[in-house]
């Protein structure tokens, strides 16, 4: 599994956590397989309960990741030293709710860090970028905080970094529409992010017809399909150092989508 690494950069001033890495360039690294939706990033998401470290890349660039992740990073010269992670300082998910981050190609200059209580461990790097026009994951997670005030209050997240978001249009598919996840959570009536099942499906459906059949309402690729774009994109942002790419040994433990 190739995953294009958004390096979603946190900004001034750092919270007292991260100051020891003050003077560093520091990144939530988000894994995804659709470069081609940055446009529409709404937040970023992290597991709360999961433990996060900040990592040396090289001597200017610092990846907040989990430690599996750094540990196949420093196999693929993405580490100071290597084969050898370094942790500047270790952090847990809710350490990292809240922090302001400028993310590549994303129309809001700023997002924020929020709560997602499905992400898994045990593949990509325990951060997400989310973009809910386009996935029924983050639609749901984010349609739940914004939803559940009780939610935002459990985990300290302030009203306005979520409540000014909304869902941007940044890819059509035919016959659904350009804000294909929220379209197919409310046909499926999805209820909540924890709807595995549901959500699979939806995933699929997204998925499958948003590659084969989506067009690109923006950006430099505008009127092109999603499968032309993607490889474009993705070099784009490699060629710009505004990602890496990082490839995952297959597993076979199941995925988010089944
Ligand atoms: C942005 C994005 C936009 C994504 C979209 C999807 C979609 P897969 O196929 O199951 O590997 N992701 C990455 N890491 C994790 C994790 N540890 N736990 C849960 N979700 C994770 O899925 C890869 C996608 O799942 C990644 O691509 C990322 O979200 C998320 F419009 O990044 B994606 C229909 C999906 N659309």
């Amino acid at each position: 599994q190739e995953y294009v690494l958004i390096k979603m950069e946190v900004q001034q001033p750092f919270p007292e956590k991260l100051k020891p890495l003050e003077g560093k360039n520091v990144f939530l690294a988000a894994a995804t397989l659709r470069p081609e939706t940055m446009y529409g990033q709404t937040n970023c998401w992290v597991l709360p309960e999961e433990n996060y470290c900040a990592y040396e890349i090289n001597d200017t660039d610092v990846f907040i990741l989990t430690e599996r992740a750094a540990l196949n990073l420093a196999y693929q010269k993405l580490s100071r030293v290597l084969k050898m992670p370094s942790c500047l300082v270790e952090l847990t998910g809710y350490d990292l709710i809240g922090l302001p981050l400028k993310s590549p190609l994303s129309f809001n200059e700023v997002i924020y860090s929020l709560p997602m209580l499905t992400i898994l461990t045990n593949k990509g790097t325990g951060i997400v970028t989310s973009v809910p026009s386009d996935s029924p994951d983050d639609y749901m997670a984010l349609h739940d905080l914004v939803s559940k005030p009780a939610l935002r209050a459990k985990y300290g997240v302030k009203d306005e970094w979520v409540l000014p978001f909304k869902v941007i249009p940044i890819i059509n598919i035919p016959e659904i529409g350009d804000k294909s996840a929220e379209t197919v959570c409310t046909n499926l009536q999805i209820k909540s992010q924890n709807d595995k099942d549901k959500l699979a499906e939806a995933k699929k459906l997204t998925y499958l017809k948003g590659f084969t059949e989506g067009i690109m309402l923006v950006g430099k690729f505008k009127g092109k399909k999603v499968q032309d774009a993607k490889p474009l994109i993705k070099d784009q942002l490699v060629d710009a150092g505004l990602a890496v790419l990082y490839s995952e040994p297959e597993t076979k433990v199941m995925s988010r989508s089944g």
